[in-house]
């Protein structure tokens, strides 16, 4: 018989990091992985419909054991069907394995991983007959982007995931000096690690205060104090570009592009390796690290301009992470909501990416009201709706309440 979930939208379903079909699962995000690489911007429907499939088989309440059972599901296309169909009967698939075994895969997804690197430039460092990141590392024509310089020198930090207790040490660590410029703002991890991920690929932290204009200028003070205590090694803040009015024109001005326009800083942080332990205590510390000194006052945050680049050291990226250390660095994002749009910027930067996009087009086609993390346009009453907790963005959205860990679609 079938056990198709009933609910066609997985923003309805409950999916949970612990699910019941972790091998199909991860053979179906093998080739969202590809068709993401391969396609680059041009065409992400394929990689899409391997992630719908995928996100299928994580609400199913068992292990699935037959085809058939997913009879009359809408989200698991032809494609997908014949590769869960291969791994059911044969025990792996054939397009899987010969993907992961593709040197070209292999090499993207290398590339790829460093951090400011998309396909675009994994594609050309290929072309290049590069192979491995000591390649692009050695080589002396590569990018002025400061992303992908840092990327490349931390390397091997980057990639290693950071841990729950590393964003929790440092939640407290964000929290103690943003309260002491700011007492009430309200920070929260969000994230992976708000759904419950034990590790991931960063860590992001959202601010606000509920005195709507009072969070207007900490975002500057906050990352002195940071840098103060040793904490930023390199990183750019952008101002937020655009604040959402009432108007429906206003309202679709606010969603141009797949980005949100917080104010934000996107970096890389210094964190000691003691944050990995649980009896750290990190209030006041301080790290004692080399070239921890601002150089040309460019950590200086410019309001009046868009974009203000902080590179903090005096070395350069590559000799600071030769020198002895006794950190690691980390890929920190932190976000500053006014409190109108907090509760839509905590939903949307809780994610996970998928959720986000299917809420997206579940607004849309159901309901007929545009979801961002700003807030929400009703089309049909010609008007936006605040919210006033994350609940209240459920109930706009007439779905049952999920909390953060069944968001892991
Ligand atoms: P991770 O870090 O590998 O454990 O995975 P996540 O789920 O934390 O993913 P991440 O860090 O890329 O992004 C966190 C969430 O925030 C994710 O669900 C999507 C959302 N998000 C990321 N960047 C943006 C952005 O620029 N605008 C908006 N609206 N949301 C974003
Ligand atoms: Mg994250």
């Amino acid at each position: 018989g079938s056990i198709a979930a009933p609910n066609t939208w997985a923003c309805q379903r409950i999916t949970c990091l612990q699910h019941h079909n972790p091998k199909l699962t991860t053979a179906l995000e093998v080739l969202e992985k590809h068709a993401q690489l391969r396609d680059g911007n041009s065409d992400y429907s394929r990689a899409l419909a391997f992630r719908k499939a995928s996100c299928v088989l994580k609400s199913l309440p068992h292990t699935l054991t037959d085809i058939h059972q997913l009879r009359g599901l809408k989200d698991i296309g032809n494609h997908s069907a014949q590769v869960i169909e291969d791994i059911l009967e044969e025990g792996f698939s054939n397009e899987v394995e010969e993907i992961l075994n593709d040197p070209w895969f292999i090499k993207m997804k290398l590339f790829s991983s460093v951090f400011g690197v998309g396909s675009a430039i994994a594609l050309k460092w290929i072309e290049r007959g590069w192979e491995k990141i000591e390649d692009a590392q050695n080589s002396n024509d590569i990018t002025s982007d400061w992303r992908v310089q840092w990327g490349l020198a931390f390397h091997d930090d980057l990639t290693s995931p950071v841990l729950r207790q590393e964003a929790d040490n440092l939640l407290e660590v964000i929290r103690e000096e943003a309260t002491k410029l700011l007492p009430g703002v309200i920070v929260e991890i969000v994230g992976g690690f708000r759904r419950g991920k034990m590790s991931g690929h960063d860590a992001d932290f959202l601010l606000t205060h509920p005195d709507e204009g009072s969070e207007i200028g900490l975002l500057p003070q906050l990352l002195q104090r940071l840098q103060k205590r040793g904490f930023l090694l390199a990183g750019q803040a952008e101002k937020n570009s655009f604040t959402p009015g009432v108007l429906k024109k206003d309202f679709k001005l606010s969603m141009k592009g797949q980005l949100d326009h917080f104010e934000k800083w996107i970096g890389i942080m210094k964190l000691p390796k003691s944050f990995k332990d649980k009896h750290t205590d990190p209030s006041s510390i301080i790290m004692p690290t080399p070239g921890s000194d601002p150089i040309d006052g460019s950590l200086d945050y410019q309001p009046s301009r868009k974009k203000a680049k902080c590179g903090i050291s005096g070395l350069s990226p590559w000799e600071l992470s030769r020198t002895e250390r006794a950190w690691c660095a980390r890929r920190v994002d932190l976000i500053i909501s006014p409190f109108s749009q907090y509760y839509y910027g905590l939903v949307g930067w809780t994610g996970s990416k998928h959720f986000n996009r299917d809420l997206r087009t579940y607004s849309q086609k159901v309901l007929n009201m545009k979801v961002t993390s700003h807030g929400l346009f009703d089309f049909t009453k010609n008007q936006s709706i605040p919210a006033h907790s994350e609940k209240e963005v459920f109930d706009i959205l007439k779905l049952p309440y999920h909390e953060p860990w069944q968001r892991n679609c």
